[in-house]
C-alpha cells in the first residue's frame, strides 16, 4: 500500500524515521514551503533561507535515491501543510500519510485533525534522531523533586557509554569540567576566520526569493554562510575539530569583540533540521580527545552540551507542555524595548549580541543567557514576547529548545524547574567575562549616576523586586542577606536609580 510521507522543514536526514522505513518504490515523500510555518513567527531570513535551501537539496538527495518527491515552493502560495497534503492527496491518493512526530506542539496539535480533515490515517512516528526517548525522559523525571540537568546527563554518559573509564567511572574521575570552562576573554588567542561557504545554484535561488518574499524580517542576507547539505554541514563540523574545539572549552562563555563565531561549534542550526546526528559528533570529539587533539575539558564542555543540555532541554518541553509555556512566575509584563528588533542601544554588550543575532541569526549561549537573557530577566520583560523573540531570530530556534532555554533558564519564568536559581547577573559579571566593557560609554565599575552600566542598578532592583522569593532560595540568601544590610538610603538610591534607567531603556524610540 502505497504512503505519502511528509518530511518537515528541520527533519532533513535519512535518519528520520519516517524516511528509513519508507520504500522508494511504493511511498511518495513530500516537502512543502508553506506559509504557516514561514510566519508563525517573523523568522530571521537566514533561518528560512537555511531551512528552504536544505528542504530542496533534500529534496533532490531523496530523489537521487529513488523516490518519487513532491516539491511545493513558497512561491507556490500553499498556506499550511495541511494544504499541502491536501493538494498532493488530491492527485496522488494515498490512504495513509506518515510522518515523524514534529518537534514543535502547535504543529502536532494541529496535525490531530489531520485525520479527520485529509480522511486518512496519520502514523505518527517518535523522532528516534534524538537520543532519549520520551519515555526515557519520563522514566527520568519520575518522582524526581527537581529535574537537574547535570544528573540526567551523567545517566546519558553511562548509558551510551561515552567519555568513561573501562570501569564505567568519568574520564579524568569528574563528570563535569566546567569550571575551566569559564575564562573571560581578553585577546589570549588568534580567533581563526570561518570558512566562506561556497553558495550552490539552489541556495543562490532561495536567497533571491527570501529576500523578495520577506523584505521585513530580521537577517542580512549578504551575509549568508550556513551549510545546507548534509556533506557541507560535515565539512564544518570537521573544520570545528581541527581549528576550535582545542579553545571551545576553555572560552565558551568568553563576550567577544571581534567574532560573532568565536570558537563555537556553530553546528546548533545542523543538528536541529537533521544535517548532521548528535552521536556522531559525541564520538568524534571523544576520539579528538583520545588522540589529543584538544583537552578533557573541551571535549567534555561540548559533549555536555549535545548529550546532555540538548536532551534534557527537549525532555523538559515535552514533558511539561503546554501548561510551561504560560509559566511567568517573576511576573515579568514590560514590554519588548524596540531595539530588540534594531540593535540601536549605546550598551555595548547588548548592542553587540542583539546585532549579530538580527544580522546573522547568531548569538552563542552565554550572549543568549547573560546579556540579552539577564537584561530581558532584570528589566522584567513580556515573557512570551521574549520567548516570540528567540524563536524568531535564531536560526536554531525551534520551541522545542528555544522555550526551555529562554522560559526556563534565562527568564526564570518556570519557578526553578530547570534552573536552581534566577540566571541574573551585574555588568561587572558582562566586564569578568569579555572585552565589551572597554568601548562601552558606561563603567561597570560604577552604580548609580551619569555613565553607571544599567546592569549594576537593574541586578539589585531585581534582587529588591523579587526579595520575598529570592530569600526562600539557599542559593540566593547570601545576596539577600547583603542586600538587607546595606542602609536603606542606599538601598533606595540604588533602587530609583535602576527605575529611571529602565524607563529610558524602555521608553520607544522617537
Ligand atoms: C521553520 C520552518 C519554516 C520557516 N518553514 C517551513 C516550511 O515552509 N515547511 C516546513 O515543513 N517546515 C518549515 N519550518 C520548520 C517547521 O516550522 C518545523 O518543522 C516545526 O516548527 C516543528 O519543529
Amino acid at each position: 500500500m502505497s504512503r505519502l510521507i511528509l518530511v518537515l522543514g528541520d527533519q532533513l536526514s535519512f535518519a528520520n524515521p519516517a524516511i528509513a522505513s519508507a520504500d522508494p518504490a511504493e511511498d511518495q515523500v513530500l516537502l512543502a514551503e508553506v506559509a504557516e510555518e514561514a510566519q508563525y513567527v517573523p523568522h530571521n531570513r537566514h533561518k528560512i533561507a537555511l531551512i528552504f535551501s536544505a528542504m530542496r537539496h533534500f529534496g533532490n538527495a531523496l530523489r537521487d535515491r529513488g523516490f518519487q518527491v513532491h516539491y511545493i515552493r513558497f512561491a507556490e502560495g500553499v498556506p499550511s501543510l495541511q494544504a499541502a497534503l491536501a493538494r498532493v492527496l488530491e492527485s496522488h491518493p494515498c490512504t495513509v500519510v506518515r510522518v515523524c512526530e514534529p518537534g514543535e506542539y502547535r504543529l502536532r496539535e494541529a496535525m490531530a485533525g489531520w485525520e479527520k480533515a485529509l480522511s486518512v490515517s496519520l502514523e505518527m512516528l517518535e523522532d528516534t534522531r534524538f537520543l532519549a526517548s520520551h519515555k526515557t525522559f519520563r522514566d527520568w523525571a519520575a518522582g524526581r523533586k527537581q529535574l537537574r540537568m547535570e544528573y540526567f546527563y551523567r545517566a546519558m554518559r553511562q548509558h551510551y557509554g561515552v567519555l568513561l573509564e573501562p570501569d564505567g567511572q568519568p574520564a579524568g574521575g569528574r563528570w563535569n569540567y566546567d569550571q575551566e570552562n569559564r575564562v573571560g576573554w581578553r585577546g589570549q588567542r588568534d580567533i581563526p576566520p570561518r570558512r566562506a561557504l561556497k553558495q550552490s545554484a539552489v541556495t543562490r535561488e532561495v536567497l533571491a526569493e527570501v529576500a523578495r518574499a520577506f523584505p521585513d524580517n530580521p537577517g542580512d542576507l549578504a551575509q549568508f554562510n550556513y551549510a545546507c547539505t548534509a556533506a557541507e554541514a560535515r565539512a564544518e563540523f570537521d573544520w570545528f575539530l581541527e581549528y576550535a574545539l582545542a579553545d571551545f572549552g576553555r572560552y565558551q562563555d568568553g563576550l567577544v569583540e571581534e567574532s560573532p563565531w568565536v570558537f563555537h561549534g556553530k553546528i546548533s542550526m545542523y543538528l536541529n533540521i537533521g544535517l548532521l546526528e548528535p552521536l556522531e559528533l559525541c564520538s568524534d570529539v571523544e576520539q579528538a580527545w583520545r588522540d589529543e587533539r584538544c583537552s578533557l575539558a573541551a571535549a567534555e564542555g561540548f559533549i555536555r552540551q549535545i548529550l546532555g543540555w540538548r536532551e534534557y532541554v527537549r525532555g523538559v518541553y515535552w514533558l511539561l507542555m503546554p501548561e510551561y509555556a504560560e509559566g511567568n512566575s517573576l511576573d515579568a509584563h514590560n514590554p519588548l524595548p524596540d531595539f530588540f528588533w534594531t540593535a540601536q542601544t549605546d550598551l555595548r554588550c547588548l548592542q553587540r549580541a542583539l546585532r549579530q543575532s538580527l544580522e546573522l541569526g547568531y548569538a552563542h549561549h552565554i550572549q543568549r543567557l547573560m546579556v540579552i537573557g539577564n537584561f530581558a530577566l532584570l528589566a522584567g520583560l513580556d515573557v512570551k514576547a521574549v520567548c516570540e523573540w528567540y524563536l524568531a531570530v535564531y536560526v536554531d530556534a525551534f520551541e522545542w529548545v528555544e522555550l526551555p532555554n529562554t522560559l526556563g533558564m534565562a527568564l526564570h519564568a518556570d519557578g526553578g524547574v530547570m534552573a536552581s536559581k534566577p540566571y541574573a547577573a551585574s555588568g561587572k559579571y558582562i566586564q569578568r567575562q569579555g572585552d565589551h566593557c572597554k568601548d562601552c560609554r558606561y563603567s561597570p565599575s560604577r552604580m548609580t549616576g551619569e555613565g553607571a552600566c544599567p546592569y549594576n542598578a537593574l541586578y539589585w532592583r531585581f534582587i529588591d523586586r523579587h526579595m520575598d522569593a529570592l530569600s526562600q532560595n539557599p542559593r540566593m540568601s547570601l545576596i539577600t542577606a547583603n542586600w538587607r544590610k546595606r542602609k536603606a538610603s542606599e538601598r533606595e538610591a540604588i533602587v530609583a536609580w535602576g527605575d529611571q534607567a529602565l524607563q529610558q531603556l524602555l521608553e520607544p524610540a522617537t
